[in-house]
């Protein structure tokens, strides 16, 4: 309803509004009432105290104190930032003032890749929203704080059941001072396959206005011409152009040249001449090892104008090593986290970044204490996700060999454990690499990194070499996944696919060599609005019609889901995924300045057609639930 009111604002739509028009308009906190929002409430808990979230396995609630929160003074003003760099000189503007900074800046990813590379990307709204605000007061200096996109679109929808685009706008209103960095897979947006060219126009047009300001935009096989349109249409937002190459394989290893120095060069001078403003280095999996760092960065700042941004994941142990070399060599920003959701295959961490740099004239210019108290919140919020951590618990440099995404790693491992190969994990790692030198050394990032583990778990499980692929192909019916890739429809690998067996993936399909959004019918926004409006019943805003556009089905469910429930983003996280405890009382905002206390009274015993009756007191007054037990 929030965000349905923004949308339906007359100044939004006209579109005059800034950060602070959500403040100045207090009349979007009005919604119509819906019906026994009470009752939703207590059916959705008491589902969860019954019967668990997916991925806890239903575990009973733990007992977790509140996270400790920095003490900010909210009455001063928030100081200026980058983002006010941007508003006015523009994106060129912003990139020249990059190039004159002495420090190395920082983007800090706490808000979507940390979490995403350790918590399966699961963190809530809810507790991002408590630590913008302090996050923008006390870090001022940053030059981005990454906190949209990638794998966070879809999974706020399909497990959070939360809108994607509420936790923009929310967020944007708390910290309006720091450029807001989103990743972007260019013509995948922020799904797994090409989308139709208006949608991608349609969907950085939104995002743009609705507070994204640098778009970190990638190719999964960094196929420079499937990302020119994006490129483009952040242009034409006069938003920043962060276009990325995705590192993959080692310039160090002269045994294995496709990827060499050479090759990023050019890819860069593409990316430069397609109107970057900045040239990303996309190392996704922490592959880029110290010297390696060096020799890269020095070449690239003699070969291109444009600032250089490099990210990487510190799964080896090596992050700030590497970032020490890449800073010598003249990097201008670099991705990290707060101390506490940093590490492993997460970012390296800010805080040792900036005492490693101690003595260096490119120490980032940060107030280390402040860093230091979010970092107490994170350790503190962290504990409401720990069903989701992956398990990883030192540094794993078998990723120099398998070359998996820090992404990748855990959710490769959900997959292989879902079909029952938990006990194969090692041969799927190796097989892994496999499948990556039988498809000619490709880039693996999101999707294709889904594609070569999608092709690796189907040869462990039907015990299948690269031999019997070779041999017995023509009877194999490989994952769509791979033949899709080899049709195309992800854009074109450098050097081709492999001749021999992009013909036994095809058998007898043609493949394209176009881009495949020049194929794909665009969407009719119209049409999609019209039919969304019968189905839903109430007003869609656009940001409705593109999420039904990337997602039709995880849209709808999520749809369902409110529908049934409510919106239940207002819950704390631990009532959110466990439910609550017998005896517990909570409060729920459930609207600005509308509180209902809830409590827990009993649990009944099972009956005989499956269900339980719950007992609750709202507000004092008694409530029953009946709810189906599905243990
Ligand atoms: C994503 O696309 O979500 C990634 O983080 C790739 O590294
Ligand atoms: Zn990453």
């Amino acid at each position: 309803p929030f965000l349905q009111n923004v949308i339906q604002h007359k100044n939004f739509q006209s579109g005059e509004y800034n950060t602070t028009f959500i403040d100045r308009s207090p009349e979007l906190f009005v919604f119509p009432k819906r019906k026994d929002r009470g009752t939703k409430m207590l059916t959705y808990i008491a589902d969860r105290t019954i019967n668990g979230f997916e991925g806890t396995g239903n575990r009973k609630k733990p007992t977790i104190p509140n996270p400790r929160i920095p003490n900010v003074k909210y009455s001063e003003d928030i100081p200026h930032g980058t983002k006010q760099i941007l508003d006015k000189r523009g994106p060129e503007g912003l990139a020249n003032w990059l190039k004159d900074q002495k420090e190395v800046l920082l983007t800090d990813t706490t808000f979507r890749d940390a979490h995403q590379s350790l918590l399966a990307t699961r963190v809530r709204t809810k507790d991002l929203q408590t630590i913008a605000e302090p996050t923008a007061r006390l870090l001022p200096d940053l030059f981005s704080l990454e906190m949209w996109g990638g794998a966070t679109f879809d999974v706020s929808y399909r497990f959070l059941n939360e809108d994607p685009w509420e936790r923009l706008l929310k967020l944007r209103d708390k910290a309006p001072n720091v450029l807001f960095q989103m990743l972007l897979r260019s013509s995948n947006a922020v799904g797994y396959k090409n989308y139709p060219d208006n949608l991608i126009r349609e969907f950085v047009e939104k995002s743009s206005n609705a507070g994204i300001d640098v778009f970190r935009i990638f190719d999964s096989l960094n196929w420079v011409e499937g990302m020119k349109l994006t490129i483009d249409a952040v242009r034409e937002n006069g938003k920043v152009a962060e276009a990325a190459v995705c590192y993959t394989g080692d310039i160090l290893d002269s045994s294995r040249p496709k990827y060499d120095l050479e090759y990023y060069q050019n890819v860069a001078k593409e990316l430069q001449d397609a109107g970057a403003h900045i040239l990303g280095i996309k190392d996704m999996a922490g592959l880029l090892k110290p010297e390696a760092a060096y020799q890269l960065i020095s070449t690239l700042k003699e070969t291109i104008d444009i600032p250089i941004h490099l990210h990487t994941h510190d799964t080896s142990g090596n992050g700030i090593f590497t970032y020490a070399r890449a800073i010598e060599a003249g990097v201008d920003v670099v991705d990290v986290a707060t101390g506490s959701m940093a590490g492993l295959t997460s970012q390296p961490s800010a805080n040792s970044l900036y005492y490693a740099m101690e003595g260096n004239e490119r120490r980032p210019r940060m107030d280390i204490s402040a860093y230091e108290q979010l970092g107490h919140y994170w350790e503190d919020t962290r504990k409401f996700y720990s069903d989701f951590e992956s398990g990883m618990m030192a540094p794993h440099t078998e990723v120099y060999h398998h070359e998996m995404p820090g992404g990748q790693y855990s959710n490769l491992q959900q997959q292989a454990r879902a079909v029952g190969l938990s006990h194969k994990w090692d041969e799927v790692k190796r097989m892994y690499r496999r499948v990556n030198d039988m498809f000619g050394d490709i880039v693996k990032v999101t999707p294709s990194s889904k594609v070569v583990g999608d092709m690796a778990l189907f040869m462990v499980q039907n015990d299948l070499n690269e031999d019997d692929i070779y041999e017995k192909g023509d009877s194999l019916a490989f994952p769509d996944s791979v033949v899709e890739l080899f049709q195309g429809y992800l854009g074109q690998p450098y050097e081709g696919f492999p001749a021999e067996l992009q013909r036994i993936i095809l058998r007898g399909r043609e493949p394209i060599k176009v881009r495949p959004g020049e194929l794909l019918d665009p969407v009719d926004f119209k049409e999609l609005q019209e039919m969304l409006f019968h189905k839903l019943g109430r007003q869609v805003t656009s940001f409705d019609t593109i999420s039904h556009a990337l997602y039709p089905k995880v849209f709808m469910d999520y749809q369902n889901f409110t529908e049934q429930y409510g919106d239940m983003s207002v819950l704390d996280t631990p009532t959110f995924f466990y439910g609550m405890r017998l005896g517990e009382e909570i409060e729920v905002e459930i609207e600005q300045g509308k509180t209902l206390i809830v409590k827990l009274v009993s649990v009944g015993e099972a009956k005989d057609d499956g269900t339980r009756t719950v007992y609750f007191e709202l507000n004092g007054q008694p409530r029953e639930v009946v709810m189906k037990d599905l243990n």
